[in-house]
């Protein structure tokens, strides 16, 4: 065997290894990178919130906090369909919350486009529950409902991701 060769073969191997090397660093930075963007994905809508009949949900902007629940009438949310929800307002030992301003809206966020219906909010003989009728889906898809209540000098706001 003579020098020169076995200089070639020895680098040849030397290549590959390195070339093993060089992608086994890749294929972890893949998968660390994969893990990573993962984590900072916002959780997507679960699609059991369409079979759930009750969406609760609060985020505090003024004053106590307050708790919103949103349930169809129907008991599940229906699409095509003008459908009356209601929009439960507690605080925080659970106490109905009363003479509340409500809003009620639906959007889908990937189609730039609201519900075909201007719900009107209304309050209930139920002290705390609020009639929001006119509730229409007109597709399925992922649908998001924004409640804002105002009640006395606190001020709530919920997002329900809703997948229909
Ligand atoms: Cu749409």
């Amino acid at each position: 065997m003579n020098l020169p060769s076995t200089i070639i073969r020895l680098s040849t191997s030397r290549t590959i290894w390195l070339g093993l090397f060089a992608t086994g660093v890749v294929v972890v930075l893949i998968a660390v990178r994969a893990i990573f963007a993962d984590a900072r994905t916002p959780v997507a809508p679960s699609p059991s919130a369409a079979a759930s009949a009750t969406l609760v949900k609060s985020e505090r902007v003024r004053g106590e906090l307050m708790t919103i629940r949103l349930e169809p009438l129907a008991g599940r949310p229906r699409i095509g369909v003008t459908d009356e929800w209601s929009v439960v307002v507690t605080n925080e030992r659970g106490l109905p919350q009363k003479d509340c301003q409500v809003a009620f809206d639906g959007t889908m966020p990937a189609h730039g486009h609201g519900l075909p219906t201007a719900p009107r909010v209304s309050a209930s003989p139920e002290a705390g529950r609020y009639r929001v009728e006119g509730v229409r889906f007109s597709m399925g898809g992922y649908w998001q409902l924004d409640v804002v209540a105002t009640c006395g000098n606190a001020l709530q706001r919920a997002r329900f991701d809703l997948r229909l």
